[in-house]
């Protein structure tokens, strides 16, 4: 076969070739380890899966293209590579579509899959398509529904009657993970309290294995993601003590959570959440039922999670008896307070807890010193100590080292039977139930006799209806008369089939999972291909995900470890967690008007350049600043790659051996000792995902190549040259090739080559061509660089001073001057001072 290579660099064809190749020989399917002819080692690297919104923006070609590079470039390493693809198609957007438009959500999900696969197709990501999964197909979702009824006989699943975060913009409960700064993750829009019975799986069971297990990712995934989960999980140690109610009849004691027993003797009240249960019955001052009435609502209007900044309460009327004085303190109800941890009360400690100081500032509460620093107690405090010290005001126990302190006071309560030392979690079990047509159907009926029945497997998957009707608000599913009246499993009576659907985080918390076994139709997925592809060597994605996502899928893992269907504590081995793609220094956003679509970028510049720009530009877990000048630059080089070697193309085509590189000129001496350098970093710097570097060594290679064709010797056509030029250019494209692989099929085919680069091996490179006996050396002159000169390595001090103070270009600074001192920074710097 012979192929000329076309002068001018055609991206559009070029690129729709190489894409049809692949597609054609199925280049990237990956076979099973256990039957893959080479016997490579696996490498499963994952992205995040796309939502199928429609048109694929920036961040898509970013975080498909760090992808796509590890992959490419593990393939040449040896390593039998699985990228598959997939599209996480339930949700909200598709069925607001369906009221605003009147397209059902099926029909506009399935449309912009169609269209957003042609679009990946052009970014020419080495996928797997035959591993292609869509969570919204019955054939998927069939098995997330036979997780829940296992979850469910399990007790990891149940429904219960709690205070829901209520997203208004959205008509639908939020688990406490979407809500972040009290608003909707997905609209941003005010999200309040709703009282609702609910579906929730119990992740709060695995918060210690979560937390613990961070152990096998440490060093693996970022210690922010680590750290924000760790906050999110929130392990507190502490205790929970019982303070008895005085004259109550129906409220007995205040049960309140501390991380501070050792300040118990310091407390000069309680404080309870507006929402607590026993703050009506307690509520008997005047004026405090209305006080009350009003926190609530107040309450209400926040998000679970909202951290009041204002220190707001009232007093009940009522009092508590202190667990060891057996002293009265006063029962107050506070907005500081949630409900939703520990146990909605808090003991006051105003002298050493920074919110309780400011409500007794507020509201004139004593404060008592219990804990004093080494320099002895405060004359006044003027604001909470929280730091740890010696006790005192507080009876038997003072002069103890607080640390000591709690366990001494923990004992106490626990022989007294007024307290308990626990570990509380910040972390609540995930709330799954959403009120939306858009999601995999809860398989449960409701029987008025038989309670809450599973859907039996076999009649498994409970499919979405087509035909509902879409409104605002409310759960088009509500209305299905023959989805809802269903006869009971059991007792073949009279039921109601639960409208809920799951949350959409169920559906990616196993996918990783699936894509090892993504046709199989009589589970979920096979544990022997499972255990052959995970974990996921390299997990790419967003770090918006760090207490959403990463959390459901670990826990999920976890559950389904303990079931015996998969092996290992953990799903994903590293995690790289990309930035965003901004532009004038904004996310780049329809509102903000600064999109720039890939379309356009392949359009205009072929996708090469604008894989090449958006691994160039910054480092992944970095924002990626888009600018044009960027886009250009990159494209620039390609170009000046491809005019490089269109000039040689015929010294390219018929390889010579290394016996040619002897008694080589010193100038192509250092384009070999370039080139190897080049092959070591590109490979070094892709390993430790430092992909823009990368890049900047290939390009400092193709200038000094550049450097070399306008030298007037012509250093090429020494002997000897053409083995040289062969080496580097060979290199060059199979180092690029991860970044840019149309251009470097085309090359690489240029030259002869039957196979594709994207089956080639990585080159190794030669350590032995990588060692100078040459250093160069920066002059200064009183502090000002004047001068660099190259000098043979191994010199004394005394030989070096010499030849600097020698150098002709020197001479005019010296001139006239003594040498004050020489000051020598070995194979670096020398300064020489002048005075
Ligand atoms: C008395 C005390 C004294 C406290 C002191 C702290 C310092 P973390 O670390 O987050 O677990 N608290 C408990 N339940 C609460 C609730 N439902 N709403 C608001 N605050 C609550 O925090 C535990 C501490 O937060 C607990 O320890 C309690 O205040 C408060 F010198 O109890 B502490
Ligand atoms: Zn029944």
């Amino acid at each position: 076969m012979t192929f000329e290579l076309s002068e001018k660099y055609d991206a559009s064809a070029i690129e729709g070739k190489w894409q049809r190749v692949w597609e054609e020989r199925k280049t990237f399917k990956a076979p099973d380890p256990d039957k893959d002819p080479l016997k490579r080692p696996k490498y499963y690297c994952l992205c995040m899966f796309p939502y199928p919104s429609g048109a694929i923006h920036m961040g898509h070609l970013r975080n498909y293209s760090i992808g796509d590079i590890i992959s490419r470039y593990k393939r040449m390493k040896g390593f039998n590579v699985m990228q598959p693809v997939g599209w996480d198609a339930f949700g909200l957007p598709a069925e607001n579509a369906a009221i605003q438009r009147g397209v059902h959500p099926k029909e506009w999900t399935l449309q912009n899959i169609a269209q957003m696969k042609s679009e990946f197709k052009k970014m020419g990501i080495a996928y797997d398509w035959d591993r292609e999964v869509t969570t919204c197909l019955p054939e998927y979702y069939k098995w997330e529904q036979l997780f829940f009824t296992k979850f469910f006989k399990k007790g990891l699943a149940y429904k219960k009657v709690g205070q829901n975060n209520w997203c208004e913009n959205c008509q639908t409960v939020l688990a406490n993970e979407q809500v972040q700064d009290g608003k909707c993750w997905r609209c941003d829009g005010p999200v309040i309290i709703k009282e609702l019975s609910q579906w929730y799986f119990k992740i709060t069971v695995y918060a210690d294995q979560l937390l613990e297990d961070h152990k096998y990712l440490k060093g693996q995934w970022s210690d922010r993601v680590l750290d924000m989960q760790k906050h999110w999980i929130g392990q507190s140690e502490g205790a929970r003590i019982q303070f008895p109610v005085e004259g109550h009849d129906g409220i007995a004691a205040i049960e309140v959570f501390t991380t501070r027993p050792d300040t118990l003797m310091g407390v000069t009240f309680v404080t309870i959440a507006a929402l607590h249960p026993a703050a009506e019955g307690l509520s008997v001052a005047e004026g405090s039922g209305t006080a009350l009435r009003d926190l609530r609502i107040e309450m209400q209007g926040r998000a679970k999670d909202f951290e009041a900044t204002t220190k707001k309460g009232f007093f009940t009327g009522s009092f508590a008896i202190h667990p060891l004085t057996k002293q009265k303190v006063p029962i107050w109800v506070g907005d500081f307070v949630v409900m939703d941890y520990g146990t909605g009360a808090v003991m006051g400690v105003p002298a050493h807890d920074q919110r309780d100081f400011e409500f007794a500032t507020a509201y004139k509460l004593p404060i008592i010193q219990v804990i004093a620093p080494e320099s002895g107690p405060a004359a006044t405090v003027s604001e909470a100590y929280v730091e740890g010290g010696t006790l005192i005001n507080s009876g038997e126990f003072n002069g103890l080292d607080n640390e000591k302190a709690k366990t001494k006071i923990g004992e106490k309560l626990e022989a007294a039977k007024l307290g308990v030392r626990t570990i509380q979690y910040r972390l609540r079990d995930w709330g799954i139930s959403r009120q939306r047509y858009w999601g995999a159907p809860v398989p449960v009926i409701y029987c008025d006799k038989c309670g809450v029945v599973l859907v039996p497997d076999k009649d498994l998957p409970v499919e979405l209806p087509g035909d509902v009707v879409f409104k605002v608000g409310g759960n088009p599913l509500n209305g299905h008369e023959s989805f809802v009246n269903v006869a009971c499993p059991n007792c073949k009576g009279k039921a109601r089939r639960e409208t809920d659907t799951m949350d959409t985080f169920v559906e990616s918390s196993w996918y990783q999972a699936r894509y090892t076994d993504p046709q199989n139709d009589k589970a979920a997925f096979a544990k022997s291909k499972a255990d052959q592809w995970l974990p996921v060597d390299c997990y790419i994605g967003g770090v918006e995900h760090a207490c959403m996502h990463l959390l459901y899928s670990r826990f999920f893992h976890k559950v389904l470890r303990d079931w015996g269907y998969l092996s290992g504590p953990e799903p994903f081995k590293r995690l790289l967690s990309q930035g965003m793609v901004i532009k004038d220094g904004a996310k780049m956003s329809k509102s903000k008007g600064n999109v720039v679509t890939p379309q356009s970028i392949i359009d205009h510049y072929g996708v090469d350049t604008g894989r090449l720009f958006s691994l160039f530009a910054a480092p992944p877990e970095k924002d990626l600043e888009w600018n044009e000048k960027g886009v250009e630059g990159c494209h620039r080089f390609i170009l000046r790659v491809w005019r490089l070697f269109y000039q040689f193309k015929d010294d390219m085509k018929a390889p010579m051996a290394a016996g040619a590189a002897a008694d080589l000129d010193p100038k192509l001496v250092a384009i070999r000792r370039k080139t190897h350098w080049m092959i070591k970093k590109v490979a070094d710097d892709i390993e430790e995902s430092k992909f823009n570097t990368a890049i900047s060594a290939a390009m400092e290679l193709v200038n000094e190549v550049y450097g070399l064709l306008t030298d007037a010797d012509k250093a090429f056509a020494a002997p000897g040259g053409q083995f040289v030029i062969q080496e580097a250019l060979k290199s060059l494209i199979l180092c690029l090739s991860p970044y840019t692989p149309h251009l470097c099929e085309e090359l690489w085919a240029a030259m002869g080559n039957q196979t594709l680069v994207a089956e080639a091996a990585f080159p190794a490179h030669d350590p032995s061509l990588l060692a100078s006996d040459t250093f160069l050396l920066v002059i200064q002159v009183n502090g000002k660089v004047r001068e660099k000169i190259e000098l043979p390595k191994g010199l004394s001090k005394e030989e070096i001073q010499k030849r600097v103070m020698e150098s002709p270009k020197l001479q005019s600074f010296i001139a006239g001057k003594t040498l004050k001192q020489f000051v020598y920074v070995p194979e670096r710097i020398a300064n020489v001072v002048m005075g």
